[in-house]
């Protein structure tokens, strides 16, 4: 399963896919290059991108950060969804959090919505969660940046089975024990 820059409503979508552009900069250890592209809506927002881009780091999985807003900047969210190197898209945003769907409606790769805590919380999350059908995002909890990086990693895992025993390996983590305390001394 790869996905090589295939937009929605491009010219020749739905026809045979264009090759994906060589660029050496995200040749990885897994072989064929990957990467995840993180937009938030704000510069406010990216203390939480940084959480996932250094989860991605984790996982040897590149990826890159960008600032732009569905209301604020339409025009370079869509330049960047064009961006045939992009293999998932994580789309952070805060209040009337449209980035999510905006990227979702423009192309045919995944989209992990991660819906910020800034107003309500029920805004952004209603925002992100609540896609007429057709158009999905595959939404986290409010702030939830982690399970945004981790699930990018399981979708791109489909195709780079090397990324299994690294998830099996931070799963593991989730099951260990805390380290027995001393006893109290009487
Ligand atoms: N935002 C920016 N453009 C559209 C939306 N929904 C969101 C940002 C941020 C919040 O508005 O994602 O979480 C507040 O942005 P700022 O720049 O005022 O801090």
């Amino acid at each position: 399963m790869r996905f090589h820059g295939f937009v929605a409503g491009a010219p020749g979508a739905g026809g045979p896919t264009p090759p994906r552009p060589h660029n050496p900069l995200y040749a990885t250890a897994l072989g064929p290059p990957v990467k995840v592209t993180v937009l938030v809506g704000s510069r406010s927002d990216l203390e939480l991108a940084e959480k996932v881009r250094v989860r991605l780091t984790e996982f040897d999985v590149p990826c890159e950060v960008h600032v732009a807003s569905a209301h604020r900047t339409p025009e370079k969210v869509e330049r960047l969804v064009r961006d045939p190197s992009t293999d998932v898209f994580v789309a952070m945003a805060g209040l009337s959090a449209a980035l999510p769907g905006v990227v979702a409606a423009r192309t045919l790769k995944p989209v992990v919505g991660v819906p910020l805590h800034r107003g309500l919380g029920l805004d952004s999350l209603l925002s992100v969660v609540q896609m007429p059908p057709g158009i999905p995002v595959a939404s986290v909890g409010l702030d939830a940046s982690e399970n945004a990086a981790l699930l990018a990693v399981e979708i791109l895992a489909l195709a780079h089975p090397e990324l299994i025993a690294k998830l099996e390996r931070y799963r593991a983590k989730w099951r260990e024990e805390p380290a027995p305390t001393a006893p109290a001394p009487p």
